[in-house]
């Protein structure tokens, strides 16, 4: 579904916070954009400027020709709508863009909710929970990403950005049990040059902005 359009893309940025992942969808699409990088402590996402660009004040936002948009899951659709490659971004007629769709919203609305549900200790009944239940979740989520492919097989698509940036994280604080297939996927999603390139961004804006002595 890409067009013409020229990107003129901000991403307003934090170290160390989900903003990690529009970064790395950044890299991935290879698109030119200006990085905002701030530390997530001088308050600026409750400023009224802020807020009149993401009224929930938080970070990723993305600005593309002056028009905002924020939620992760919405920033990759909309950045791969217009920017990514036909074969990462299945389009509206094509097979495979129901289950692409899925999975990028699979993301914010399951698992989400469940690294909370986990880390929280939330007792909710799995039918009235819109997640279902950790471990229902965590059962799709294994065996969708077992074998040697990717969430839609053989194609790679930006839904692997997403997810995988999710399966890396939640390995590595622990909102995921430990798992073969999801290390074995986590490997193979964080392989791809782009996750080098936004890494180094990160650890260098990470380095400006330190996090506090502990
Ligand atoms: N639902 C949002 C969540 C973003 C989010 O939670 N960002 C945190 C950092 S990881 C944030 O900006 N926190 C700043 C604050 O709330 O003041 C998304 O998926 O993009």
């Amino acid at each position: 579904m890409s067009t013409d359009r020229k990107p003129d893309i901000a991403l307003h940025f934090a170290p160390r916070t989900r903003s990690f992942v529009a970064l790395w969808l950044l890299e991935e699409l290879g698109v030119p954009y200006t990085l905002e990088s701030f530390d997530l402590r001088g308050g600026r996402p409750t400023t009224p400027e802020f807020r009149a660009l993401n009224p929930l004040g938080k970070v990723p936002l993305v600005v593309d020709h002056g028009r905002p948009i924020s939620e992760t899951g919405a920033i990759a659709l909309y950045l791969g709508d217009l920017y990514g490659a036909p074969e990462a971004v299945p389009a509206a007629d094509d097979p495979d863009r129901p289950a692409y769709l899925r999975w990028m919203f699979f993301v914010g609305n399951v698992m989400e909710p469940s690294f909370c549900q986990k880390m929280f200790g939330w007792e909710v009944a799995p039918s009235t929970a819109g997640w279902g239940s950790y471990a229902r979740m965590f059962e799709v989520l294994t065996s969708a990403v077992d074998g040697d492919g990717w969430l839609l097989g053989e194609r790679f698509t930006l839904a692997d950005v997403i997810l995988g940036n999710y399966v890396r994280f939640g390995l590595q604080f622990g909102m995921l049990d430990a798992d073969p297939r999801l290390e074995r996927y986590a490997a193979r999603v964080t392989a791809r040059p782009s996750f080098a390139r936004a890494m180094a961004i990160e650890e260098r804006e990470s380095a400006r902005f330190p996090p506090a002595a502990a």
